[in-house]
């Protein structure tokens, strides 16, 4: 799954794409480096980050959803219900919800859906997060939404850990470290840990355009515990990556 965030201020690629020209340029070369999925942000949700009106953001995802449809599977990363469902219209047809929430909407727009755990919400979610188990905790969570899910119809549900939301690093460690736990579950995981804060933390201070490694290295080792797609902003250093993992 590709990034593509189409906002003012993401962590890593925030106001890049902001044009819709530049980002359907940016998804269809996500494409080409080898991206199953395009997932199409309009919300930051970087800690610190507030809302963002609903219809801005969805001025913001529509255009480049019916723009890349055609060519590739598109994913919205949204929190918002009316959102998901212009999204949906448009050609999307997977849910990447971090507020694990939208499982109805996901249900009556037959669409899939991708429940991430996040502690909190962006605004506040790295003040002081704590945990008595964080694997266990996370997982438990994880488990009862993809169970309501499907009790309400949703027939492609996902899970995703939630690195970086309303989690330290030892958190996020401990995660990466546990996930074969969270796939033992039987519901397909989804990691995301591109270029996140932990990442940086864990190289010596690298700045945000220099977490390549780390987050190949990361996507490698989430697919080798058995996830079954990893969201990424570079699409084609992973693809080579997890193609040596494949034929290894
Ligand atoms: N991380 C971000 C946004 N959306 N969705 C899923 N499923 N998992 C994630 O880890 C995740 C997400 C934040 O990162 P960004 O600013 O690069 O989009």
């Amino acid at each position: 799954m590709g990034v593509l965030n189409v906002t003012p201020d993401s962590f890593s690629d925030g106001g890049r794409y902001l044009d819709p020209e530049l980002a359907v340029a940016h998804g269809l070369a996500l494409v080409a480096e080898g991206a199953d999925v395009v997932d199409v942000g309009g919300e930051s949700t970087r800690p610190g980050a507030g809302p963002v009106d609903e219809a801005e953001e969805r001025r913001r995802v529509v255009p480049v959803i019916e723009a890349l449809a055609p060519s590739v599977r598109v994913s919205v990363d949204t929190r918002s219900a009316a959102v998901a469902e212009a999204a949906v219209a448009a050609g999307a047809t997977l849910v990447n919800d971090v507020s694990a929430s939208l499982w109805p909407v996901a249900a009556e727009v037959g669409a899939g859906w991708v429940a991430m755990h996040m502690r909190g919400e962006p605004v506040t979610m790295q003040e002081a997060p704590r945990y008595d188990d964080v694997v266990a905790e996370v997982g438990a969570f994880l488990q009862e939404r993809a169970a309501q899910a499907r009790a309400a119809g949703v027939e492609e549900v996902w899970i995703d850990p939630g690195i970086g939301f309303g989690k330290t690093l030892e958190h996020n460690l401990a995660l990466l470290r546990s996930l074969d736990r969270l796939v033992a579950g039987g519901v397909p995981v989804v990691v995301g840990a591109s270029r996140k804060g932990s990442l940086g933390q864990l190289t010596g201070g690298a700045p945000v355009d220099d977490r390549l490694e780390a987050s190949v290295a990361t996507a490698v080792w989430a697919v080798e515990q058995g996830a079954a797609m990893v969201r990424v902003h570079d699409v084609a250093a992973t693809v080579r990556a997890l193609a040596l993992l494949e034929a290894a």
